[in-house]
């Protein structure tokens, strides 16, 4: 029998809060991000609502375009606590139909419901239940795709937005998939499509004539990973990962968006004393520094930088904060918030090194 995947996405999730919040906002283009100031604004879309991706507008694009494409449209300024909560609502919602749930970002989540349902007309019945509990608890739409793996459930999903629910059966996969951009594959963007166009692989089907070992000759690893998942047979688990403890993270986002570096790097050094405090008490090293980034209208950055062993050190983490943090200070934009993972936790001290130019950076 095969696996029945649910991936959960949100519709133009910010947007739809706003509209719900305001219903005169209804059935117009509304584009929630940065203040335009009549074209001359600075930061970026968060997102906008299906009318105004009629214009051309899309998550991401500077404040001044989207201005420019469509000057009448309805701008708002996001309010993150009001999404925040809006999600948690959500989350708990499609929490209860399974235990083999899987948050993925802010609007979206896997459930597997393979021992729930008998088969995937009853997974129908499920996907209008939990699009119904949504609407009436929550007041916003979701779109939902059912598929036997969660690739293929992701891909589904952005079918039929917004409101729909699509569901791809197993024998389904390969029509399904065939004329669709290699784009639309979890892990191929716009960055890395060049080497599958370079070699004349645009669409999915185009895969679907090059063997696996070939196609791991062409691509390496990612490729063969990328091959199995649009042949159906990526074997991931919706698992919750937050269950397995590897990392300790902290972060804060500022009641303001702030440019003020010397403040930055001032929250920063408490955040990092603070972790530090805590793996200290629970005599844990660490191998991977994190930083993460966010500017004003949402833009999300991570940064990582991993080493071959285990140590602890929590001015030496500082400095590689600071290195990192360097490269965001040329962008000049605003900073909502900005957190540290410190991760690859280690519990006993047999490898802790003393001398830090052992350590051999083997990522960053
Ligand atoms: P998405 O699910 O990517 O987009 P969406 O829900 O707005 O639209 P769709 O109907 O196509 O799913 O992202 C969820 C939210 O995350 C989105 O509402 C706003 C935020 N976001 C940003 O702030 N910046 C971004 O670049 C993206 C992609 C999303
Ligand atoms: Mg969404």
């Amino acid at each position: 029998m095969s696996r029945i995947i649910f991936h959960c996405d949100l519709d133009c999730f910010f947007a739809s809060v706003e509209i719900r919040d305001n219903p005169d906002l209804k059935g117009k283009p509304v584009i929630v991000g940065a203040d335009p100031k009549n074209g001359y604004g600075r930061g970026v879309v968060s997102t906008c609502s299906y009318e105004a991706r009629k214009f051309g507008i899309r998550s991401g694009m500077p404040i001044s375009i989207a201005y420019r494409k469509c000057p009448r449209g309805i701008y708002v300024r996001p309010n993150f606590e009001k999404y925040q909560k809006a999600s948690q609502k959500v989350m708990s919602i499609l929490k209860s139909y399974s235990s083999a749930f899987q948050q993925v970002s802010i609007d979206e989540a896997y459930l597997e419901l393979t021992n729930c349902c008998k088969n995937f007309n009853e997974a129908f019945n499920i996907a209008r239940d939990i699009q119904y509990k949504i609407q009436e608890n929550v007041g916003i739409t979701i779109s939902i795709g059912i598929a036997p793996t969660k690739t293929i459930a992701k891909i589904a999903s952005d079918e039929n937005k917004p409101n729909g629910i699509t569901i791809i059966r197993p024998e389904e996969v390969a029509d399904f998939l065939k004329e669709k951009d290699i784009t639309r594959i979890p892990g191929i963007g716009k960055r890395n499509k060049k080497h599958y166009y370079e070699r004349g692989i645009k669409k999915i089907g185009d895969i679907f004539n090059i063997s696996l070992s070939e196609f791991t000759k062409l691509f390496g690893k990612h490729g063969a990973s990328i091959w199995e998942k649009v042949h159906g047979l990526d074997k991931n688990k919706v698992q919750d990962v937050k269950r397995d403890r590897k990392s300790i993270s902290r972060e804060i986002t500022f009641p303001m968006d702030i440019l003020d570096f010397n403040l930055i790097e001032e929250k920063l050094k408490l955040i990092n004393k603070d972790l530090h405090n805590k793996i200290e008490k629970n005599n844990l090293f660490y191998r991977t520094i994190t930083l993460k980034i966010r500017f004003e209208g949402y833009e999300t950055y991570s940064r990582s930088k991993s080493y071959l062993y285990h140590f602890r050190d929590e001015k030496y983490a500082l400095n590689i904060i600071k290195d990192m943090l360097n490269e965001f200070k040329k962008a000049n934009k605003r900073i909502r918030l900005i957190g540290i993972k410190i991760s690859n936790l280690k519990k006993d001290n047999q490898y802790r090194q003393t001398n830090l130019l052992q350590f051999c950076s083997i990522n960053s």
